[in-house]
């Protein structure tokens, strides 16, 4: 095996992991080997909240360590290793739920200025779905026009995001025992601004010093995320963008062109890129293409905004998180537009030794080096517009050191809720009542999310791959966001044929009934808030018990690596549903803190977290649970029958 082949299982990254090292680049694979992390601050154990810090308190010498011994391991303050790992926790639950939730505020912001007619070239595109929420906020409909009614949605929804008292409101929309158990547990989450701040609070020096309290507010703060931010991201981007539906896209380097303008579009928010779609198709702009000796303009995302414009409008996904330097490596990229998260500093360092621009485009998010023009929501289309003449103009400067992979995979992305409600239903008996028939009868053994990053700690794409293939063989139906999504669309998981080639025979059957592939795209990071809507709808339809926790399901990041990855697993685990991480767990450094996260929880949550780094004994952990649940809801049997008489069709 070559080094290259050593990072990454897909061949296009291999190539251009190659041709970086020829080209003298560094990139994020060189750095992870050259940089190696600090094993204490790696367990959790190292605070910095305070000027007499670093504080980093060392694991107990072997096991049995005597109350002395253990009255000096803290910090100056002294807080303990259990108090500092929490901390350290929640403030990733914080970042990441920040994160997650700005984007969700820039989203209403927008909405709001739209329905206000402030941002011309934006309109309402999915008109039931602002009638359903309005019905679901008691916003008045009667013979009011969509702009009026989304005024107020557009109000509200700004308001919960600094909502002092009472609770967020989409906490209604989980199952009322779920409601419930968060109300007894003080986790209902009030306005996520309020809750983030009060984990910078409680994790301020000399504050909140036990760590099942500190964790409390993190699951809090992480439900404000999935059940606010995330989820009020995704229902106006729904709105505004038109909601997802089924749709053929094609996947990896090798959509990139070598006679179009090759434009990037890398970051998270869907506001600016679906200008972008409109720009880049204007006559003016493909003349002024072709006058600089182009065929086209080529559009291709990268990471969470790829899913975002490649649901709405089948535009080419370039790849995930670990290939967006490779991307600029082909030299064949004219110009890469960011707008925020998981984007790396690098780009403009690797794009020196090309020709590509790097453009940043938030007023959030600049970078050294990087070409400033900013999005006017105001005046969307002239940024637009100037971004992609920015690329075009570009194209003449292409180097001599081009050298783009030929590989790219096609994929059915574009599951939303509503679709796989059609889908499975029918359009005049939209429900869930087929998935939960086929869990119950055993076809289905059960239901995985498998979310999140690609991590330069571990081989790029192998975990998610190697997870997601177990799964399907042994029947699980696996919904999917993210770079995750990505790693499993290049790895040609997404397509109906991936059923009879790798999925187990009943859920193989379902799959071929429908006509939908085993693993299903939900689209970007905030999506994962439709895995919540999905799970409830399961709950509603019946006979898989009264809450998400008591659903055979199970959710996994095997690449994780952000802080939204944290914030996210967090509020599955807070919604009931038992979740394991893969690469390392960065509360190792505290036995107590890690057994209430992945023992205690279970009991108070009904789901809990996990850790293995094995994408295999992973999969197996999900399916144990599932396992656990099915025999519960008491459908373990039906599962043996269907497998019986499979054998024996096959004998006969
Ligand atoms: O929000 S999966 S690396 S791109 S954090 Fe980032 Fe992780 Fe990718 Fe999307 Ni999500
Ligand atoms: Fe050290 Fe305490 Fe300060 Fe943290 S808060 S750096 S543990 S003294």
């Amino acid at each position: 095996m070559t080094e290259a082949e050593d990072k990454s299982i897909d061949s296009a990254s291999i190539k251009m992991i190659e041709k970086a090292a020829t080209d003298g680049v560094n990139t994020a694979f060189d750095r992870a080997e050259t940089m190696k992390p600090c094993p204490i601050g790696m367990v959790g154990n190292c605070c910095k909240h305070c000027g007499m810090g670093p504080c980093r308190v060392p694991l107990p010498k072997g096991k049995e360590e005597t109350p002395a011994e253990k009255q000096k391991r803290r910090g100056i303050c002294g807080a303990t290793a259990e108090t500092i790992a929490a901390r350290n926790f929640i403030r990733m639950v914080a970042g990441g739920a920040a994160a997650h939730s700005d984007h969700g505020r820039g989203v209403a912001e927008l909405f709001l200025a739209v329905a206000k007619g402030e941002a011309p070239g934006y309109k309402i595109k999915d008109e039931q779905k602002l009638l359903q929420l309005a019905l679901d906020w008691g916003v008045k409909i009667g013979d009011r026009s969509n702009e009026e009614i989304a005024v107020d949605i557009g109000e509200i929804a700004l308001a919960e995001f600094g909502k002092q008292e009472g609770e967020g409101l989409f906490v209604k929309r989980a199952p009322l025992k779920r409601q419930e158990l968060w109300r007894r547990q003080g986790a209902t989450p009030r306005g996520i601004d309020r809750e983030i701040v009060e984990i910078m609070h409680r994790t301020h020096i000399g504050v909140d010093q036990d760590y099942r309290s500190l964790l409390r507010q993190g699951v809090r703060a992480s439900l404000g995320d999935g059940w606010g931010g995330s989820m009020i991201a995704t229902e106006l981007q729904d709105i505004l963008f038109g909601t997802p539906a089924p749709v053929l896209g094609k996947i990896n380097l090798g959509v990139l062109k070598r006679d179009e303008v090759n434009l990037i579009i890398h970051g998270h928010e869907p506001l600016l890129s679906e200008m972008i779609v409109v720009a880049a198709q204007e006559p003016e702009m493909l003349e002024l293409a072709k006058s600089k000796g182009a065929n086209g303009i080529n559009l291709a995302g990268m990471c969470c905004t790829a899913n975002e414009i490649l649901m709405r409008h089948g535009i080419p996904l370039a790849g995930n998180f670990l290939q967006q330097e490779l991307a600029i490596v082909t030299g064949a990229v004219d110009a890469m537009v960011v707008d925020i998260q998981c984007i790396m500093q690098s780009l403009t360092t690797v794009a020196e030794c090309y020709h590509t621009k790097v453009i940043t485009t938030s007023p959030k998010a600049h970078i050294p080096g990087a070409v400033h023009i900013e999005f006017d929501e105001h005046n969307a289309l002239e940024s637009a517009r100037a971004i992609v003449r920015t690329a075009i103009e570009n194209f003449p400067n292409r180097r001599k050191n081009v050298d783009i992979p030929e590989e790219q995979t096609e994929l059915i992305a574009g599951f939303s809720h509503e679709t796989i409600n059609y889908l499975l239903g029918g359009i005049y008996r939209a429900s869930y009542r087929p998935l939960n028939d086929n869990i119950i009868n055993g076809r289905i053994r059960g239901v995985a999310g498998v979310v999140g990053c690609n991590n330069a700690r571990v081989k790029h794409n192998e975990n998610h791959v190697a997870m997601v293939k177990e799964l399907i063989k042994n029947d699980v139906l696996v919904l999917q966001t993210g770079c995750s999504a990505i790693a499993s669309a290049e790895a040609e998981l997404m397509v109906p044929e991936a059923a009879a080639k790798y999925a187990g025979e009943g859920l193989a059957s379902v799959c071929e009934a429908v006509g939908i592939p085993p693993v299903l795209h939900l689209g970007s990071c905030v999506d994962n808030s439709r895995i919540l809507v999905a799970a409830t709808a399961m709950v509603k339809d019946g006979g898989l018990g009264d809450d998400i926790s008591e659903l055979p399901v199970a959710g996994a990041a095997p690449e994780w690596m952000s802080e939204k990855a944290i914030s996210i697993g967090q509020y599955f685990v807070g919604s009931g549903v038992f979740t394991v991480f893969g690469v390392n767990w960065p509360t190792l450094g505290s036995d107590e803190v890690t057994k209430f996260l992945f023992e205690d929880f279970e009991d108070m949550y009904g789901g809990m977290w996990a850790f293995e780094p094995d994408p295999i004994k992973a999969a197996h952990l999900m399916i144990e649970h599932i396992d656990k649940k099915r025999k519960a809801l008491g459908i373990d049997k039906a599962r043996e029958r269907v497998l019986y008489d499979m054998a024996m069709r096959r004998e006969m």
